[in-house]
């Protein structure tokens, strides 16, 4: 319902300025693409303010690969920015009924057993000089307090792994100078340390850690023990420095306790200092973990060798790096103000030069009511969310630290509403050197009354913000199934997917192996090879047939199911589905995969293929008999 001007934006798609929805609708509905000056309230639109150019002419493609977050879903999705339009979903943590996640043999080899869900708040790329190197995506699970990596070539999850000693994996970052070697994971919640039931109704025995793993193999190297919980994360561009912010310096159980002082602090790491210590020996360990645990408390003091905390008001959330490698922005959540700290100043404290902590922040600048998180356009100015104002507010850094010393500035740039409640907000390449100032992305939690509703359950919004002028200007909405805390928009040159699956991909090189020892050929053998009580069989697919059009097996064997697609075609998945069995499972060009089960029923079962592949798709099935 939204019109675009002969600019190419959107006109003043803010239904906060109409009486009522229904108004709204009925006047949207009735202008035509040069009426929308009909509309109550709306103000025409300044040719010069924002120059992207909102629409993808049909056949063109997006310049941004979006990474979302899919929050509770588990998973992570790409859209196409600035479209909007959702391209792909990649299951994580989640079971996926449509590509087979979480039941081939291969998804299993990185997901494990334990659960088939997962929480996903962040995603961030691994870099080479302080940009994206095109090589992974990472994110997090809040729910079962482990890390995963994406790998970005063939967009599957390849690694997961689950951090001991603590609770709720929340902020991640990767190194981003000079590439990413490591990877570092915050635990959110303080517990009991070690967890094994004898300090439960102790609070002072209750911690949490700072974890960083090798990015190549994803295994822990080392965990740092921390005042206070962690919430957001942030590399610097050095490789030398990273922060967390803390909500809960107070370490209480209630929500009461947590919200006691009038500050919290940001807390900063000293990363060779840690590796340093963990290479000396100088580290504990916990419970039966043998993860070297380095000691960085200290929050009393200030800091320690390893870490300073650094005062902060109050339950700060968002900790963001600016683009000119100089400064860390802390938003304030619960007081109005985000705190701007100097990278050079964390660097100046560890070597003694200063040692007042709150003397690494160069600016306070007061933005609005529930300041989230902060992103930046590479020109100096930065936008942060509102929570509670509903607005993203943008405000120049340098006159925000000219303000801090006493002149008489007026920092603050622009105020746009947003619809409604605003979490995340990311502009275009905003955690790279190379930030664009084109798009802003704001996530918001509540739609209200921007969909037609379609139950209890309402979308969120992801609203889309043209940066590239000079003020801000909104021209999407788009509805997204919860919850995506967090996106990165990509330029689309710097990551570049295959089409057809390499045959010596490791992502099913084991079961490659289990074929080679079995004596079977994948690229040519439909084979059924039984091993007591276990079958393997082996099928190709071309579309539109399978290698095979039945195979017998026998009550209670365990059979393991092995397809390879030998379409040569891009674009061509067949998929596998075993009716009345469970089993579908995706093979896209070139691809192996497998799914292991039980044949515990006689009789006759079909299998067919799950993915429209042919005119003959319907036709392309076979039967899988179980004799009693
Ligand atoms: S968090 Cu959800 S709005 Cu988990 Cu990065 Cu801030
Ligand atoms: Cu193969 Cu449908």
């Amino acid at each position: 319902m939204t019109k675009k001007n002969d600019q190419g934006t959107i006109e003043n798609p803010q239904r906060r300025q109409f009486l009522g929805a229904t108004a709204a609708i009925g006047a949207l509905g009735a202008a035509g693409a040069s009426g929308t000056g009909l509309l109550m309230g709306s103000r025409p639109t300044a040719a010069a303010q924002g120059s992207n150019g909102y629409s993808v002419p049909l056949g063109e493609l997006d310049d941004y690969y979006g990474f979302w977050s899919g929050g509770h879903s588990g998973e992570v999705r790409i859209l196409g920015v600035p479209s909007m339009r959702e391209i792909m979903r990649i299951a994580v943590f989640n079971f996926d009924s449509a590509t087979g996640w979480g039941q081939t043999n291969e998804s299993k080899r990185v997901l494990g057993s334990d659960f088939i869900n997962g929480d996903t708040h962040h995603v961030h790329l691994s870099y080479v000089n302080g940009t994206y190197d095109g090589r992974f995506a990472f994110t997090n699970d809040k729910l079962n307090t482990r890390v995963a990596r994406i790998r970005l070539d063939v967009m599957k999850t390849d690694k997961i792994t689950h951090i001991p000693n603590v609770q709720a994996i929340h902020g991640i970052n990767p190194q981003r100078w000079p590439r990413t070697e490591y990877l570092l994971a915050a635990g959110e919640m303080i517990a009991p340390l070690p967890n094994d039931g004898r300090h439960m109704d102790e609070p002072e025995h209750y911690w949490t850690l700072l974890s960083s793993l090798d990015a190549e193999t994803m295994e822990i190297r080392w965990q740092l023990w921390v005042d206070g919980n962690m919430d957001n994360l942030v590399t610097d561009y050095t490789g030398k420095y990273a922060g967390a912010s803390c909500y809960n310096s107070e370490r209480g159980m209630t929500l009461a306790e947590k919200m006691g002082s009038e500050r919290d602090w940001a807390v900063f790491f000293n990363i060779p200092a840690i590796e340093a210590a963990v290479a000396a020996g100088d580290y504990t360990t916990i419970g039966d973990s043998r993860i070297p645990v380095v000691d960085g408390r200290g929050a009393d003091k200030g800091g320690s060798k390893y870490t300073l905390y650094v005062p902060i008001p109050r339950s700060p959330h968002g900790i963001n790096a600016t683009p000119d490698k100089k400064y860390v922005v802390v938003s304030g959540k619960l007081s109005p103000t985000v705190s701007v700290v100097e990278w050079s100043k964390v660097d100046d404290w560890f070597n003694g030069k200063i040692s007042d902590p709150r003397d690494t922040i160069v600016a306070e600048p007061e933005v609005g009511l529930g300041p989230l998180h902060t992103t930046f356009d590479g020109r100096g100015d930065a936008y942060t969310s509102l929570f509670l104002d509903s607005q993203v507010v943008k405000w120049n850094i340098d006159d925000a630290i000219r303000a801090y010393k006493g002149e008489q500035v007026n920092y603050i740039r622009q105020k746009l509403d947003v619809h409604y409640q605003v979490g995340h907000i990311m502009a275009s390449m905003c955690e790279t050197v190379e930030a664009d100032g084109r798009w802003l992305v704001s996530l918001n939690k509540f739609s209200k009354d921007r969909f037609i509703p379609a139950g209890p359950l309402r979308p969120e919004n992801d609203q889309l913000i043209d940066i590239s002028g000079a003020q801000m200007k909104l021209v999407h909405d788009g509805p997204t199934y919860p919850e995506p805390h967090d996106s990165l928009m990509v330029r689309r040159d710097l990551i570049n997917p295959i089409a057809i699956w390499k045959r010596d991909d490791p992502f099913f090189a084991e079961t490659v192996a289990m074929a080679r020892a079995d004596g079977v050929n994948l690229e040519q053998d439909n084979k059924v090879i039984r091993d007591g009580n276990k079958v393997r069989v082996y099928m190709t697919s071309v579309a539109p047939s399978f290698g095979l059009d039945h195979f017998r097996v026998k009550l209670g064997d365990e059979v393991t199911v092995v397809v390879t697609n030998l379409d040569n075609i891009e674009d061509l998945s067949h998929g596998f589905a075993l009716v009345n069995y469970g089993v579908n499972f995706e093979i896209s060009a070139h691809q192996t995969a497998s799914a292991t089960f039980i044949a515990d029923k006689p009789g006759v079962y079909w299998y067919y293929c799950s993915w429209f592949c042919h005119a003959l798709h319907m036709e392309m099935a076979g039967r899988m008999m179980v004799e009693a």
